[in-house]
C-alpha cells in the first residue's frame, strides 16, 4: 500500500515545498461557497457560479475520491514588498506572476507524482491532478491537509513558509492516512483588513472580489468602475498588499527555483516603461507567463490607468 509518508517524500523530491493529505469528506467550510456566490462577491467570474455544484465537494468531480493530496510551493523571491516602495512611478505586479506560469510548471510536477504513484502501487486507482483552474476549493483542502490555515486575508498561511505559496492537488481514490488540519493562528491581528486599499475584505476571511484589485486588474473585462480607479494606484496586475502586511510573511523564505525568479521585463518596471512596450514586446513577455490571464487588452487598460494615477 502506498503510504502518505512516501507520497510526501516523493512530492518534496519533485520540487514541492510542503505536502499534506486531506480526507475527501464534507468539510464545513465548503458550504460558504454558495453563500459567497449568492452575495454577488464573484462579480463577473461566471465560471465560478457555473461550476458551483461541482465546487461543493471534490466527490462531484471524482466520485471515487477518498483523499486530496495538497501541495504548497514557495514562489517568494528576494525583492522588496510593494508597500515599501516610495517611487510613485513604479508599476506593481503580483509576486506570483513574475516568473514562469505556475499552471504549466506545477502541472508537469503533479503528472510526475501521479506517474510515480501508479508505479509504486500497481493496483488500479484513480488520481486527478489540479492546479488552480479545476472546480475545487483548494484552500479548504489545504487547511484540512495541514498545509496551512485560511487567514483573515483568505489566503492559506503556512506557519514557517508564510502565504507566498501556490496550491496544487491530486484528488485520488486511495484512502490515505490524513494529516491533522491546520489551526487558525491569526489571533486578534487585523492588519490585512485595515491595509486593503479598497476595503475588499468585508469580514475576516471573506473577500468581496468585486472590490479587490486582483479581480479588477486580472479577471474583470471592460472598463474599470470609475469609483475604483484611483484606489488601484499603479497596480498593473494583481495585488499583494493584504499578504505583505501579514506578520507571517515578514520572515517568509525565498525560493531558489529558477521558474519563479522575476523575468527582467517584470522586474520592478516603471509604468512609463510598460506603456512604451510595443505589441510585439508585450506578446513575447506574456508567453508562458501567468500574466497572460489578463489578456493584452486588460493589461493595456491597467497600464493606462496606472500612468494616469502616477501622473495625475
Ligand atoms: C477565484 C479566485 C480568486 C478571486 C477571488 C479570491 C477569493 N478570495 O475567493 C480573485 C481574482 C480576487 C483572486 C485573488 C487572488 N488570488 Co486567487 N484564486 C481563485 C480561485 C480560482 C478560486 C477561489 C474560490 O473558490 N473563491 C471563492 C471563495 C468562497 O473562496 P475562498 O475565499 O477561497 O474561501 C474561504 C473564505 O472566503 C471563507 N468564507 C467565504 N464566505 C464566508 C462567509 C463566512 C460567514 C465566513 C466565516 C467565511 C467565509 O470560507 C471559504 C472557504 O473556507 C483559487 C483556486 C481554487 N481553485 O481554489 C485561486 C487562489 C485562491 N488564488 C491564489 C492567489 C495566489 C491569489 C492572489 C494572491 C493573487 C494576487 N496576488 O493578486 C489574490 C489574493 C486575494 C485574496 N486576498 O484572496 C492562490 C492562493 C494561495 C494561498 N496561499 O492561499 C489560489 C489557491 C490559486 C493557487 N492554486 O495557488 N483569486
Ligand atoms: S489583494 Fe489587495 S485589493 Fe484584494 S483583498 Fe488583498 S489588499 Fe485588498
Amino acid at each position: 500500500m502506498l503510504s502518505s509518508e512516501s507520497i510526501k517524500a516523493k512530492a518534496r523530491e519533485l520540487g514541492f515545498d510542503v505536502c499534506g493529505i486531506a480526507p475527501a469528506t464534507d468539510h464545513a467550510e465548503l458550504n460558504f461557497f454558495s453563500e459567497w456566490i449568492a452575495r454577488g462577491y464573484a462579480g463577473s467570474m461566471a465560471y465560478l457560479s457555473r461550476s458551483a455544484e461541482r465546487r461543493r465537494d471534490v466527490r462531484q468531480v471524482l466520485p471515487s475520491a477518498r483523499s486530496v493530496i495538497v501541495t504548497g510551493t514557495v514562489y517568494n523571491t528576494d525583492r522588496d514588498y510593494s508597500i515599501a516602495c516610495a517611487d510613485h512611478s513604479r508599476a506593481h505586479i503580483a509576486r506570483y506572476a513574475w516568473g514562469d506560469d505556475y499552471h504549466e510548471v506545477l502541472a508537469s510536477r503533479l503528472d510526475a507524482l501521479v506517474g510515480w504513484m501508479h508505479e509504486a502501487h500497481p493496483e488500479p486507482f484513480e488520481a486527478s491532478p489540479y492546479v488552480d483552474t479545476g472546480p475545487i476549493q483548494e484552500r479548504v483542502y489545504a487547511q484540512h491537509g495541514g498545509v496551512g490555515w485560511i487567514g483573515k486575508n483568505s489566503c492559506v498561511i503556512h506557519p514557517q513558509l508564510g502565504s507566498w505559496i501556490f496550491l496544487a492537488e491530486i484528488v485520488c481514490s486511495l484512502p490515505l492516512d490524513p494529516d491533522v488540519p491546520a489551526f487558525d493562528q491569526c489571533g486578534t491581528c487585523t492588519l490585512c483588513l485595515e491595509a486593503c486599499p479598497t476595503q475588499a475584505l468585508v469580514a475576516p476571511g471573506v473577500l468581496d472580489a468585486t472590490r479587490c484589485i486582483s479581480y479588477l486588474t486580472i479577471e474583470h473585462r471592460g472598463a474599470i468602475p470609475e469609483a475604483m480607479g484611483a484606489e488601484i494606484g499603479t497596480h498593473v496586475f494583481g495585488c499583494d498588499i493584504c499578504q505583505e502586511v501579514c506578520p507571517w510573511n515578514q520572515t517568509a523564505p525565498v525560493s531558489r527555483d529558477p521558474h519563479w525568479q522575476p523575468r527582467p521585463v517584470w522586474d520592478e518596471p516603471t509604468v512609463g516603461e510598460l506603456a512604451e512596450m510595443s505589441e510585439e514586446e508585450l506578446g513575447r513577455a506574456l508567453k508562458g507567463s501567468a500574466m497572460s490571464r489578463a489578456k493584452r487588452a486588460g493589461l493595456r487598460r491597467n497600464i493606462e490607468l496606472s500612468v494616469s494615477n502616477a501622473t495625475g
